[in-house]
């Protein structure tokens, strides 16, 4: 885990923050299990992302897609948050002036914010910039409306089998952005008003890499909030970071949240 002294000044620049913006990827969830993107054990190792993670795919190998998608429902639905999560669930219920913008679609910030609310003040509102394994939209959306949890079991054994749209009998696709798809432009629009208000702006997980979700810290620093990031490793946030932790996010965390607000 990263020096006694660079958590410390982690502690001290997120301490006093009214308006904090805490940006996540992939890495926060790596200690419930779900594997990240790129990186050993990344889920871009065994599949091919525009095999998989575009609307073109989609329209070649529907099955395909939708099988792979299945068996990320089941790996993430038997993970739990974890202490990364709850520390930033936590800190954002009891600080209403933080915002959490993640990339991630496993939908675990949310269930630590909903279990916090459980036991203390309410749930802050987590912003996925990059949509929801748990959800569905008609392939035809926007001229089709159905979006929800319309399909939690999916059979991806056919073609056939492949859940429809109830309304106009289209395939059901993952609510998720792929390559090549615009983000929702109210969440994006959120994500970067967050980010040019934020006093401080806390990374976590993320390579940085993937556009336009890496920009929001990037506008966070840009606009002169100090950006203190945790990663395993240096990504191209790092050059921006006023204190780098290099460790794991179920570690780092907590010990910069938890412990820095009493
Ligand atoms: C730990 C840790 C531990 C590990 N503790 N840390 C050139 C070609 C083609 C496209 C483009 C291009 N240039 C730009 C683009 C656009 C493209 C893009 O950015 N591509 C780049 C990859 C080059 N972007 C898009 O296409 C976006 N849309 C768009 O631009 O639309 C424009 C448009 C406008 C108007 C009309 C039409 C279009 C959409 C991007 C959607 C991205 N979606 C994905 C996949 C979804 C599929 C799915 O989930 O099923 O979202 S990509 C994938 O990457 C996923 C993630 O959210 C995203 C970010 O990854 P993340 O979270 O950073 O994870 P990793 O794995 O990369 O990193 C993990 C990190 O954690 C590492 O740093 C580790 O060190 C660290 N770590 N363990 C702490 N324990």
């Amino acid at each position: 885990m990263s020096d006694a002294h660079d958590v410390a000044r982690a502690r001290a620049l997120l301490r006093d923050a009214r308006r904090l913006l805490v940006f996540t990827g992939a890495g926060v969830s790596a200690e419930s299990g779900v594997p990240t993107f790129r990186g050993a054990g990344g889920l871009w190792k065994s599949f091919r992302a525009e095999e998989l993670a575009t609307p073109a795919a989609f329209a070649r190998d529907p099955r395909l897609v939708w099988e792979w998608y299945a068996w990320r429902r089941t790996l993430v639905a038997a993970c739990a948050p974890n202490a990364a999560h709850v520390a930033i669930a936590r800190h954002a219920a009891a600080h209403p002036g933080t915002t959490v913008v993640t990339q991630n679609v496993d939908g675990l910030h949310q269930r630590a914010a909903a279990d916090v609310a459980a036991h203390a003040r309410g749930a802050a509102p987590v912003v996925a910039l990059h949509g929801t394994l748990f959800g569905e939209r008609c392939v035809r959306w926007p001229a089709c409306p159905t979006r929800g949890a319309l399909a939690p079991a999916v059979d991806a054994s056919s073609v056939d089998t492949l859940p429809r749209c109830p309304a106009c009998g289209a395939l059901l696709r993952p609510d998720i952005v792929w390559f090549g798809e615009p983000l929702d432009p109210a969440d994006l629009d959120a994500a970067f008003d967050a980010a040019r208000g934020a006093d401080a702006c806390l990374v976590v997980g993320t390579s940085a890499v993937v556009q336009p979700a890496a920009s929001v810290a990037a506008a966070a620093a840009h606009a002169g909030a100090p950006l203190v990031e945790v990663n395993a490793e240096a990504t191209p946030l790092s050059a921006l970071a006023t204190v780098t932790l290099r460790g794991r996010a179920a570690e780092v965390v907590p010990a910069v949240l938890d412990r820095g607000r009493t």
